[in-house]
């Protein structure tokens, strides 16, 4: 064997013993390096006689080719091992679950009310919000109550800082703004309900500053307070579970509407701890409403020679104490998780009319 056949084999072999990166570019230097043994040998090429050089030459350079081809093909080796040895130590287990199990619940408040969203939706109304820092004029005023009128007394109501012309921003008081902001901004037909936090200086062992409310409007050409009642009906059999409800109307007054009337609820209260709706001689509160009054509508843009309209609201902290049983308002607000978990909902059973709102 002659001494180049040798060599390339020499060489050949430390490129496939090389194990890392390092040890290969030691073989490359020791091979095509400045002084390697295969530069070396090209150099000879220059103290040949022309002819040798011819016979050589192409022999020499396709060995150092072949050298080069040799490495490039070991480094590249190398590098997919490398790589596959990271990967393998990097793996993801994609069947562990994604996150430990949830800790919190759903509060009976956001329970009910998205058990009230989807039974309003079902029966055509929008959902409607707006900010809980309203304009006294939209919070009052357009709801005929004017400055002057007793009924701010009456509302408690928390004043924001006034502004740099005197006027002043409130908590809103109840979510009738919502509906003000909506028949400003839109015509006829409206169906919409606005559940939402509200704000009254009163707390105590059965009030809360801060409380939830929802409210209902609908205006259009032929409204009466027969289409009220089968409204509050509907929604009643659907979020009390129950095939049959009894209603009954009670005269009453509220500022922005007229006539006004209060309906209370027939249920059995006579087992302890415990009320059955639907049946029995007991009657529970369930929503003040009215015909929206002309002035409201004229207020807020709508003619009320051509169109009227029904307005409800009630307590939907209240709502929800009814229908899961919790005694006591005060624990509502105070984010316990020991009270959560007892009375929360597990975060993905979203409530909705064909799947069941409180399974
Ligand atoms: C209650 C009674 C009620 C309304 C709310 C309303 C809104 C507009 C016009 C007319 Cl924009 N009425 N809302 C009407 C009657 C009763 O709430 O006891 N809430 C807790």
């Amino acid at each position: 064997m002659s001494d180049i056949q040798t060599l390339e084999r020499e060489i050949l072999a430390a490129i496939s013993a090389a194990r890392d990166e390092a040890a290969l570019e030691a073989v490359r230097v020791a091979a095509l390096g400045k002084k390697g043994a295969i530069s070396e040998l090209l150099k000879t090429l220059g103290g040949m006689s022309a002819d040798e050089r011819k016979e050589k030459g192409p022999t020499f350079n396709s060995l150092r080719d072949r050298i080069a081809d040799a490495l490039a093909a070991r480094k590249a080796a190398l590098a997919d091992d490398a790589l596959s040895a990271k990967l393998a130590t990097e793996r993801v287990d994609v069947t562990l679950p994604a996150r430990p199990e949830p800790r919190g619940t759903i509060h009976p408040v956001s329970q009910v009310l998205d058990e009230m969203t989807a039974i309003f939706a079902d029966l055509g109304f929008a959902i409607a919000e707006g900010p809980d820092v309203e304009y006294d004029d939209y919070n009052f005023t357009k709801l005929n109550i004017p400055p002057d009128h007793p009924a701010r007394q009456m509302h408690d109501t928390f004043y924001v800082a006034p502004q740099a012309d005197g006027s002043r921003h409130v908590l809103r008081t109840h979510t009738s703004p919502v509906q003000v902001r909506t028949m400003l901004s839109q015509k006829p037909p409206i169906r919409i309900i606005s559940p939402g936090r509200t704000y009254r200086v009163d707390s105590d062992a059965t009030h809360s500053a801060m409380f939830h409310q929802f409210e209902g409007l609908v205006i259009d050409e032929v409204t009466h307070l027969g289409n009220l009642k089968w409204v509050l009906e509907e929604f009643c059999k659907a979020f009390f579970e129950v095939d049959q409800v009894e209603i009954r109307a009670r005269p009453s007054f509220f500022p922005f509407t007229e006539p006004s009337v209060e309906w209370d609820l027939r249920c059995d209260r006579s087992a302890p701890g415990k009320i059955v709706f639907g049946t029995g001689n007991d009657w529970l509160e369930l929503a003040g409403s009215g015909m929206v009054h002309p002035r409201v509508l004229e207020m807020c843009g709508i003619d009320p020679e051509k169109y009227q309209g029904f307005a409800f609201g009630g307590g939907l902290d209240r709502l929800a104490m009814l229908k899961y049983g919790i005694p006591d308002i005060r624990p509502f607000f105070e984010s316990d998780l020991r009270w959560l978990r007892h009375y929360g909902f597990a975060a993905l059973d979203i409530p909705t009319l064909d799947g069941g709102l409180s399974r």
